[in-house]
């Protein structure tokens, strides 16, 4: 029977899957997996009552286990690779962390108005960090095969992308060659391909947080 997973709909479009990373991780790991689920988009800006009942924090992602809804993208990927263990997706523990700032830094970045504020930088040395790794143990966080850690990677990296190629015309620098080929590899995979969010729908998910009224 397919697993229900409520996600974020598209701001502004009810009827699309959006651009939430922590959604997008969830879905890649049922992907991953063949598990077969259902979505119920959840349009954040007026949430359904059925979902803030059953989800109080009315956050997503949140899928059903045993008529209970379990929220949280950590928590759900390791259900997910208890209740389906195949294909193996557990990162090895000493590379579990490999990448994890790289989403503040990014977040950091992309809103800081003030050019000075080492802010680029701080971005700039995760990105550099995770490319060495790669370049050491690569293609993947943890070698030939995709894991845990990749699929939580790959939707911070592409919202990376778009966000910081729309607001601030900003691309990652070219030697990082490892990094490069690491998200062509992420990006196309079949999972990815499937559960990505259309670009204009993360830019419309990110304005208001670079630019607040
Ligand atoms: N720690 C949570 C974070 C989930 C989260 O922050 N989701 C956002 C959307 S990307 C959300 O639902 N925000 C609630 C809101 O905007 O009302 C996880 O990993 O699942």
């Amino acid at each position: 029977m397919a697993l229900e997973v409520a996600a974020k709909a598209a701001a502004g479009a009810p009827d699309i899957l959006g651009d939430c990373p922590f959604t997008h991780r969830v879905l890649l790991t049922l992907e991953e997996k063949k598990v077969p689920y259902k979505l119920h988009l959840i349009n954040l800006a007026d949430k359904p009552q059925w979902f803030t009942e059953v989800n109080p924090e009315g956050k997503v992602p949140v899928v059903k286990f045993d008529d209970k809804w379990v929220s949280d993208s950590d928590v759900l990927a390791g259900i997910l690779e208890e209740k389906y263990p195949e294909p193996v997706l557990k990162t090895p523990p000493e590379f579990a962390s490999v990448g994890s700032k790289i989403f503040g830094s990014f977040v950091t970045f992309l809103k800081s108005k003030d050019p000075s504020d080492g802010s680029e930088q701080a971005l700039l040395n995760e990105l550099k960090a995770l490319d060495e790794h790669l370049k050491a143990h690569g293609p993947y966080i943890a070698g030939e095969k995709v894991t845990a850690a990749d699929l939580s990677l790959a939707p911070k990296l592409y919202h990376l992308k778009v966000a910081l190629g729309h607001f601030k015309k900003w691309t990652v620098p070219e030697s990082l060659t490892h990094y490069h080929k690491y998200t062509e590899l992420l990006f196309s995979r079949e999972s990815f391909v499937k559960t990505i969010a259309e670009e204009k729908h993360i830019i419309a998910g990110w304005e208001p947080k670079v630019n607040p009224k």
